[in-house]
């Protein structure tokens, strides 16, 4: 399998909650990702709009926009074998009621809406999703 790099994003409401230290311990341990890249960041409409703009035709985008800049989240690039699935399968279904269990947003999401952190779903998403936050990185390795 080959190695990949990956976006996630710890959000403001696992933030607000502290569980910023489990969680990247989750991903550091568990899950065997190794941190590339990692900051917090509060960011305004303008980041949040462009980043979900996939999702602009959704009925939840405003409530989405605002809930991602409601306080500080924290992106970073993560790098694995398999890293974009795994991942995906490591933090659970998007609604934690569905979410398996041990799975990142079974442990620390609330609900469909803030559920805890976000990740790319493709190789697609992460090589758009990876520059958004970190431009001077990209999601080819080496
Ligand atoms: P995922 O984050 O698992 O890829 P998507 O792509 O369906 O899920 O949704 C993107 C984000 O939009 C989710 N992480 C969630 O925060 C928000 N979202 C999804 N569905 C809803 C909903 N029904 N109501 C409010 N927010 C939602």
């Amino acid at each position: 399998m080959a190695v990949e790099r990956t976006l996630l994003i710890i959000k403001p409401d696992a933030v607000r909650a502290g569980n910023m230290g489990n969680i990247l311990a989750m991903l550091e341990g568990e899950g065997g990702f190794k941190v590339l890249a990692l900051r917090m960041e509060h960011l305004n409409k303008d980041s949040a709009g462009k980043f979900y703009a996939v999702h602009k035709e959704r009925p939840f985008y405003g409530e989405l926009v605002e809930f991602m800049t409601s306080g500080p989240c924290v992106p970073m690039v993560l790098e694995r074998e398999n890293a974009i699935l795994g991942l995906r399968d490591f933090i659970g279904a998007t609604d934690p009621a569905e979410a398996r269990e041990g799975t990142v947003r079974k442990r620390y999401a609330g609900s469909k809406a803030e559920n805890a952190v976000h990740a790319s779903d493709s190789p697609e998403s992460a090589a758009t999703e990876i520059p958004h936050f970190f431009p001077e990185m990209t999601a080819r390795v080496g």
